[in-house]
């Protein structure tokens, strides 16, 4: 095959999202990631924060999410939850009455900036009365009998809750969500949410204004090219 098809070959897979050569590199992944963005009008930042979602075995309370970020030239992903556990929805004493907060796949639009959860450094749902700098609510559904599955008499909604993207234990590697997450987004091990907070914090948009709102997009595992996350 001439290297001009074989280029378009792997062009045209990217952009249909269907890559089956082995070990997508991650010029691939964020080549996809690029189109991705463009194809659907999407701003990009210095640096874009993703999750990619797995509601398999969200009953047994697994952690099989995947959270990170990609760069123009860097793609960072490792292992965490965007969805709540079964303590928060199971848990009649403390889970919220109202159903257990999910948040919604897809884009999300300035809902984070760096600031303090349980006293320590991350990624929060700021409200500001400065509107410059004031995080956009976040939107995600309630499972209001507590099912795990989104059904058409759960509701939609848009609001400050407190969801953020935080880490786990601050030393262990816990291998269930517990209580980690009521809908936060939350990180497996704290070296790498570390890495991830601090890699925001080195961006020139972070330097220049310590408030900066950061984007959020949130994949389900289904949209992603084979072989994305290993
Ligand atoms: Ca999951
Ligand atoms: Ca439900």
């Amino acid at each position: 095959m001439c290297f001009l098809c074989k280029n378009n070959k792997i062009k045209n897979k990217i952009e249909i999202g269907v890559i089956e050569d082995k070990n997508m590199n991650d010029k691939d992944k964020i080549a996809w990631l690029q189109s991705y963005y463009q194809k659907h009008n999407l701003p990009i930042q210095e640096i874009n924060l993703i999750g990619i979602r797995n509601t398999a075995d969200i009953d047994k309370d697994v952690i099989n999410d995947y959270l990170g970020y990609w760069t123009k030239d860097k793609i960072f992903l490792c292992l965490g939850t965007t969805d709540p556990s079964v303590y928060y929805t199971k848990n009649t004493v403390d889970r919220n009455k109202a159903g257990t907060a999910h948040l919604d796949y897809g884009w999300h639009e300035k809902i984070w900036r760096i600031g303090t959860h349980k006293g320590y450094e991350a990624l929060t749902n700021t409200w500001d009365s400065n509107p410059e700098f004031c995080c956009k609510p976040t939107r995600f559904w309630r499972d209001t009998d507590f099912n795990f599955i989104r059904d058409s008499w759960d509701i939609e909604l848009r609001d400050w809750i407190g969801i953020n993207f935080h880490r786990m234990h601050e030393t262990l590697i816990v291998k269930v969500i517990g209580k980690y997450s009521a809908g936060c987004q939350v990180v497996q091990d704290v070296k790498n949410f570390r890495h991830i907070i601090d890699t925001f914090k080195s961006t020139d948009m972070y330097k220049k204004q310590n408030k900066v709102n950061f984007n959020y997009m949130m994949f389900t595992i289904d949209q992603m090219p084979k072989d994305f996350v290993a």
